[in-house]
């Protein structure tokens, strides 16, 4: 689908998915959500694109769910909603790319659970993050009750969810919600040069490591652990091990193809 909503920029072999709708924060109405679903296909399914980065247009990341499309929904259109949010954070675990979260501005609700979603979060010194659902009278419906606490555990989510509040991005940082805070006008910057350093690894090393991460923690230790002898068996089938390791003992930078 086409819209306005979310904006696809390529850029060096770095796919930039902007959530354009800076007037209102950048909140996630459903043809947002559905924009955003796409748009992250189209990256997916491009070769060029390595790495992915989401952002928010103007002073914001996301401030959350459409406040003014939810208020008139019934228990039936607010379910179907939510599913339609989890389809699309089930969508961002599968993706074989590695999803970086640039967050500019407020992420707030929605906004901070799409940023769960990414891989990692970069965060501009400005950003505010929070859940402020229950000030609505609702929770979470995003992923944020169970991405939270798989992230930061259960007590410092539980004060998040219950009071509301948000976090500086230099406290979100601290409590392990944020991996680095960086001047607003260096935020893309900074992003940019981490996704390039991801984007000359191994690509098939990146997206099975992902895979591993991210399914390991649905599964006991035990079988993470066999899912990870398994991947990291896979692996030794690839050009990209092969090229990986000769190009280490020939002394010269390794040349990936992602295969
Ligand atoms: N939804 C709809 N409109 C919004 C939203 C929103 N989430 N956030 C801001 N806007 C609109 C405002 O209504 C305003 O519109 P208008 O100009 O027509 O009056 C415009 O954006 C600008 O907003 P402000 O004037 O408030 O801008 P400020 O810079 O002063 O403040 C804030 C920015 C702090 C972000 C403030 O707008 C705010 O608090 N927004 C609401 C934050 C919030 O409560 N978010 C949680 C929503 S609930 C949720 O996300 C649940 C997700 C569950 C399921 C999702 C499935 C996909």
């Amino acid at each position: 689908m086409e819209s306005q909503n979310v904006l696809i920029e390529i850029d060096d072999g770095i796919g930039v998915v902007t959530v354009n709708r800076p007037q209102l924060r950048n909140a996630l109405s459903s043809e947002t959500v559905e924009a955003l679903e796409s748009a992250l296909r189209e990256v997916e399914a491009n070769a060029d694109v390595k790495v992915v980065v989401i952002t928010g247009a103007g002073k914001a990341f996301v401030a959350g769910a459409d406040i003014k499309e939810m208020s008139t929904m019934d228990t039936a259109a607010a379910r179907a909603f939510s599913q339609r949010g989890h389809r699309l954070i089930t969508l961002m675990e599968q993706m074989k790319k590695p999803i970086i979260a640039a967050v500019n501005g407020y992420a707030l609700g929605g906004g901070l659970e799409l940023a769960l979603a990414c891989d990692f979060i970069y965060a501009a010194e400005e950003a505010r993050l929070g859940l402020p659902e229950v000030t609505l009278g609702v929770i979470p419906g995003f992923g944020g009750t169970q991405n939270l606490p798989r992230l930061i555990g259960p007590s410092r989510s539980k004060e998040l969810i219950f009071t509301g509040r948000q976090l500086t991005a230099q406290q979100a940082r601290e409590w392990g919600l944020v991996n680095e805070v960086v001047p607003a006008d260096e935020l893309m910057t900074r992003v940019m040069e981490l996704a390039q350093n991801i984007a000359r690894n191994g690509t098939l090393a990146i997206s099975t490591a992902k895979e591993a991460v991210v399914s390991g923690l649905n599964v006991t230790k035990e079988n993470g652990l066999r899912l990870e002898g398994a991947l990291f068996g896979l692996l030794f089938d690839s050009e990209d091990q092969k090229e990986g390791m000769h190009a280490f003992l020939e002394k010269r930078p390794a040349a990936f193809k992602g295969k």
